[in-house]
């Protein structure tokens, strides 16, 4: 089977355990869309990423915190932390420990497919959850979308077709991330952003392109297609001064 059906089916499994929970919201989520909104220039989520399904282990020796830490000294915007642990070898801990660090938006990266999961999210300190469009039908995406609006979170909701934008905008999203690498095949692509934004570069939302970003270039190139975030895991994790290359 394709890996994001994998992958979906062991999450399946792996939250039969958690359990609803009555949650006092009173901690008060950090908005993403306001930085971004504010920001003169282009925004960067820089990812907390130590491994995954396609490249195996990438850096597993960081300190979540540290390594946030250091993309904030960089300049980045926002933080993402990878949580699932089967094929990423990520963790809530790693999330939590992320969050006590900066004050910057932190972003809950896993499969979510269920209440729970965002429930667990808010808990562990997030700002913003993703929400994939190819691993949810519609009656579940706009349910999770709505049911994280109830405590604050803002979601970006993540596609890579042209028919996940349409299912995407139908919600109408503040958020909507242009993942570049084709979850079903692992392929990268960035010209995937720019074949998007031609066509729904107009829609009332925020774009962040995710995936494959490489160098200086790459970024002019999601810039110019009317991406107003980048999201980047793997070069800032190899980088050996990612505040150096955040910054640049
Ligand atoms: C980061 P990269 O190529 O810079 O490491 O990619 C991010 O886009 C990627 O980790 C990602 C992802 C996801 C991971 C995008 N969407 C969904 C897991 C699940």
């Amino acid at each position: 089977a394709a890996i994001l059906e994998e992958i979906i089916s062991h999450k399946r499994i792996e939250i039969e355990s958690l359990d609803a929970q009555q949650i006092i919201r009173s901690r008060k989520t950090v908005s993403f869309r306001a930085r971004l909104e504010d920001a003169e220039t282009m925004a960067v989520i820089g990812e907390v990423k130590r491994a995954s399904p396609s490249k195996g282990d990438i850096n597993i020796g960081i300190k979540p915190e540290e390594q946030a830490a250091k993309y904030v000294s960089g300049g980045v915007d926002a933080i993402s932390v990878l949580t699932d642990k089967n094929y990423f070898k990520g963790s809530m801990r790693d999330l939590e420990a992320v969050k006590c660090a900066v004050g910057v938006p932190v972003l809950n990266k896993d499969f979510i497919i269920d209440e729970r999961q965002i429930d667990r999210a808010y808990l562990y300190g997030a700002d913003v959850i993703l929400l994939i469009v190819a691993a949810l039908d519609d009656e579940t995406l706009k349910r999770l979308y709505d049911y994280a609006g109830t405590y604050g979170l803002e979601s970006i909701v993540e596609v890579h077709t042209e028919e996940e934008m349409e299912r995407a905008l139908a919600i109408s999203p503040e958020l909507i991330g242009v993942n570049n690498r084709d979850l079903k095949t692992f392929e990268v692509d960035i010209a995937n952003t720019e074949r998007l934004l031609e066509k729904y570069g107009d829609a009332a939302t925020h774009f962040i392109a995710e995936s494959g970003i490489k160098t200086e270039a790459d970024a002019v190139r999601m810039r110019d297609a009317g991406a107003s975030a980048l999201l980047v895991g793997e070069t800032l994790m190899r980088a050996e001064q990612p505040g150096a290359t955040t910054r640049a």
